[in-house]
């Protein structure tokens, strides 16, 4: 299947549902013989972005980092997966203004603030409420919704069904068949 380098990049707060979403698109574009990568905000942060902590300045150069290096991964013709919190709207249209038109996806996976709480995968919003954890998305940190995305994800949605969504925007745009 001919495609073209695309980056897709899944914003939300911690615990929306954003790797799991990306997992799923990433599984289906393999599938249908698209090549892939993805960056994701925790994984990059043990490696490239070790140095950096959750300071509204620490953040900005993670969020620059990771569109950096998937521009990289688009220039040489991947479709680039990034799930990454990018809480200011500043710092993510930085990132979209690196690449060319059509070449930028932004997905909003809309999960709510009580439902990531409630779910609190890794105990992480317990620990911010109690002040254990500073600067906490959502609790003690902002996070910016976006305004124009190319697309919002029902975090809370049918995981095929919103997979499928995402799938369908990338064919509406060109990058696959
Ligand atoms: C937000 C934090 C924080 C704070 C640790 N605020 O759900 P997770 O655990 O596995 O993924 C989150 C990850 C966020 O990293 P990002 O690079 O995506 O964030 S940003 O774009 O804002 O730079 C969360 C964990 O790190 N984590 N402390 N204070 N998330």
């Amino acid at each position: 299947n001919p495609h073209r380098g695309a980056l897709v990049w899944f914003t939300g707060l911690s615990g929306s549902g954003k790797t799991t979403l990306a997992r799923a698109v990433e599984r289906e574009l393999n599938r249908l013989g698209v090549r892939t990568y993805r960056l994701d905000g925790d994984v990059m942060r043990d490696g490239l972005n070790a140095d950096l902590g959750f300071s509204p300045e620490d953040r900005r150069e993670n969020v620059r980092r990771n569109g950096e290096v998937g521009r990289l991964m688009v220039d040489a013709g991947l479709v680039v997966l990034v799930a990454v919190i990018a809480p200011y709207a500043a710092d993510r249209q930085a990132a979209r203004a690196r690449f060319g038109e059509g070449d930028f996806f932004q997905v909003w996976v809309d999960t709510s603030l009580e439902v990531c709480e409630q779910r609190d995968v890794k105990g992480l919003y317990a620990r911010a409420r109690s002040g254990e954890l500073k600067n906490f998305t959502g609790i003690s940190a902002p996070y910016e919704v976006p305004q124009n995305p190319e697309h919002q994800a029902a975090g809370a949605g049918a995981l095929t069904e919103e997979r499928d969504r995402v799938i369908a925007m990338l064919r509406d745009a060109g990058v696959m068949r």
